[in-house]
């Protein structure tokens, strides 16, 4: 149990299941690659499951699984098949149904790919001991693009990777495909997942060039069955680094012309090719900007070459100009939004959560319901660069859950964030989710068990992002661990309360950015010397003997006023800031008066300590399960606990050491004082850690 099947363990059922299948058909006369890996994925799970392998069959009878679809040339009578109008492209129904009379399980949908996400969550269901009889499910995905982005380098290094090297093999491509990578495929198809971006976006024109196309169509061949569009990250400059141009401007008609000449190549090589991801612009990399033009301009080109081929371009708008900002939050939203309706229609501009940086906790992205003539595509972090990367246990869905259900009151009251991105605010014609992958050559994939939950978050909140973050925590733990209901509720329990706990060990209160420089590991909220003030700890925290936190009302920087106005309104007040983003919109006196009756000094002190105290119910409950979960997956997380609860007490420590050298404030009663002054916390340093120099 080395956590290598991930979710698909299918382990042994106790019972058969009522109307368990006795054979499976493909009621198909044509069977393509892609019902195959569906065929052979029940092969696998029943075998696994029910103790041999469901006999395939050419003929319907009893109890029979039965697939089809509207693109098999499918037997089945009119009528069986649902319509596009129910399922769309990529859905699918589950019935328990009769054909010729016999009572049969039918996995429907229009497309090859609509079936295998059928089968995927039919063996969901059997795997989580669920019930499989009576079925009537209609499930289609709410977004069109659901894609993974590798950060991941051609030298296999991964930024911000916390799991290994890269598991693009670049050097043995295409001579020699991992099977590895067929397992990437089942893993991503089976929660819904449809393209992934394999490069790094800080590119490297490389990936460009014919000898390493040849590799990514190598990739993409064994992704393709499983419904997965390979995309790539496109440098901006690569008509210079690789056509020898002298200029990248957009405008220039030979720079187009080399794009649509290298956009026609790669579709040789990838007919099915997904289209670019892009970062320009931004931390120094190369973009419109650099030759006068804007956004809008330089994606459009980019639109253009990819548009004859169905092709999308994803522009990202984490952004930050080369003259330092008033306020950092602000800047992708005074960019974007006057481009708003300029962007070709194939373009699709990705946005992060929050609008500084993946941190544990942040409002929502603005941008979100201000764009309405352009299709937003929501950007997660799944690796864990802000949360302890792969040893603090953190679920996620719940950070995502917070903003997707958010209310941007875009469109008035109810327009959240989930609304923006499946399209229905604004009536999007492209809609998308990203999230950046925590997947590594490590044997568990993840770095960490608890970490494959977040993989498995969010290509099911990508499906739905209406989805409930603790059902699908349950249905990852019945499928991972155990199906037994004592273990599901207290690991789905210790799951629930991880992120709250890392944000108030790390950030609490609506602090932010109070990482170690480089790499992001432990504390260091004292540093105020980077190369740019918006690098610095200092910069969010702002924290003099009089106070604490980033005045971003009209007093301030203002930035409040870039969310609609019932929500600024409420931010911008301290009668009704929630108190969790207090810090991050004001900045109040450490004698302040906080709801409880508390001074914000000691609630902040007091959430340090909780955070500890978190963790320390998380491995006391962790320790309850010894016996029930393996050993090697027990260990390992029990280890990781260990870990974290150190590091935990290390950033209170740390925190409470450097607030104090600046408020010289006592510690409010109870408390005990950091062990080491703040000169030893300082000392600290941490040149090999992992994302030291990204
Ligand atoms: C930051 C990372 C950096 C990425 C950047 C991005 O620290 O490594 O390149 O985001 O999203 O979170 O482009």
């Amino acid at each position: 149990e080395d956590g290598y099947e991930l979710w698909l363990r299918y382990e042994r059922l106790d019972q058969v299941p009522k109307a368990a299948p006795h054979s499976v058909v493909a009621a198909c006369s044509d069977v393509s690659p892609t019902l195959d890996a569906a065929l052979s994925e029940i092969s696998r799970a029943s075998a696994s499951m029910l103790g041999q392998p469901l006999k395939q069959s050419g003929k319907i009878s009893r109890n029979a699984l039965v697939l089809a679809s509207g693109a098999c040339g499918t037997s089945l009578p009119d009528g069986a098949l649902p319509t596009v109008d129910q399922v769309g492209p990529e859905g699918y129904v589950l019935q328990s149904t009769r054909i010729n009379g016999k009572p049969v399980t039918l996995i429907a949908a229009q497309s090859d790919a609509g079936v295998l996400y059928g089968v995927f969550d039919y063996l969901r269901r059997m795997s989580s001991g669920d019930a499989v009889a009576d079925l009537d499910v209609t499930s289609r995905p709410k977004t069109k693009l659901r894609l993974l982005n590798h950060w991941d380098n051609l030298d296999r290094h991964v930024e911000r990777g916390y799991s290994g090297q890269s598991i693009w093999d670049w050097h043995r491509l295409p001579g020699y495909v991992d099977p590895r990578y067929t397992d990437y495929a089942r893993a991503n198809a089976s929660i819904g997942i449809n393209g992934t971006s394999l490069t790094n976006v800080n590119s490297d024109a490389t990936v460009l060039t014919p000898p390493y196309l040849e590799k990514v169509a190598a990739i993409a061949n064994v992704l393709r069955p499983y419904g997965i569009k390979v995309y790539l990250t496109a440098r901006f400059s690569a008509p210079m680094e690789l056509g020898g141009l002298p200029t990248a401007d957009p405008l220039d008609p030979a720079v187009q012309a080399w794009w649509q000449a290298k956009t026609d190549e790669i579709y040789d090589y990838v007919p099915d090719f997904g289209g670019f991801l892009v970062k320009a612009n931004s931390e120094g990399q190369p973009g419109p900007q650099d030759y006068g033009r804007s956004h809008a301009e330089g994606a459009n080109m980019l639109a253009r070459a990819v548009a004859p081929h169905g092709g999308v371009v994803m522009w990202r708008a984490f952004v930050y100009s080369a003259e330092e900002p008033e306020d950092r939050v602000k800047q992708a939203y005074t960019e974007f939004v006057p481009l708003d309706g300029q962007f070709a229609d194939n373009v699709l501009v990705q946005v992060k959560n929050g609008p500084l940086d993946f941190q544990p906790r942040e409002p929502f992205h603005p941008l979100f319901g201000a764009m309405p003539e352009t299709p937003l595509m929501i950007e997660l972090q799944i690796t864990k660069e802000y949360l302890g990367f792969s040893t603090h246990l953190a679920y996620l869905g719940t950070l995502w859950e917070e903003v997707l259900s958010a209310d941007t009151h875009a469109e008035g009251e109810g327009t959240t964030v989930a609304s923006v991105v499946d399209g229905e605010a604004h009536d999007y014609a492209y809609t998308g989710m990203a999230g950046v992958s925590n997947i590594g050559t490590d044997r568990n994939w993840a770095g960490s068990i608890f970490d494959q939950a977040n993989w498995y978050a969010f290509g099911r909140l990508a499906w739905n992002p209406d989805a409930s973050a603790e059902d699908i925590a349950r249905e990852w733990v019945k499928q991972t661990f155990s199906r037994k209901p004592e273990i599901v509720n207290e690991i789905t329990a210790i799951m629930m309360k991880s992120r709250e706990a890392v944000v108030d060990y790390m950030t609490p209160l609506g602090l932010t950015h109070l990482m170690g420089t480089g790499h992001h590991y432990g504390p260091a909220p004292w540093v105020d010397d980077l190369g740019r003030a918006d690098w610095t700890p200092y910069y969010y925290h702002k924290a003099t003997r009089d106070g604490i936190g980033f005045d971003r009302t009209e007093n301030g920087s203002d930035a409040v006023d870039q969310y609609a106005g019932p929500i600024a309104q409420e931010w911008a007040s301290l009668d009704t800031v929630p108190d969790n983003l207090l810090l991050w919109f004001h900045h109040v006196p450490w004698d302040y008066e906080m709801r409880d009756g508390s001074t914000l000094w000691q609630s902040l002190v007091a959430h340090y300590s909780r955070g500890i105290a978190t963790v320390e119910e998380m491995q006391a409950e962790w320790a309850s399960l010894k016996g029930q979960i393996d050993p090697e997956r027990f260990n390992q997380v029990t280890d990781y606990l260990k870990i974290q609860h150190e590091e935990a007490q290390w950033w209170r420590d740390a925190s409470i050491a450097y607030w104090q050298s600046i408020n010289d404030l006592p510690l409010p009663e109870g408390e005990a004082p950091p062990p080491h002054d703040l000169e030893y916390y300082k000392s600290l340093s941490f040149p090999n850690a992992p994302g030291q120099g990204e």
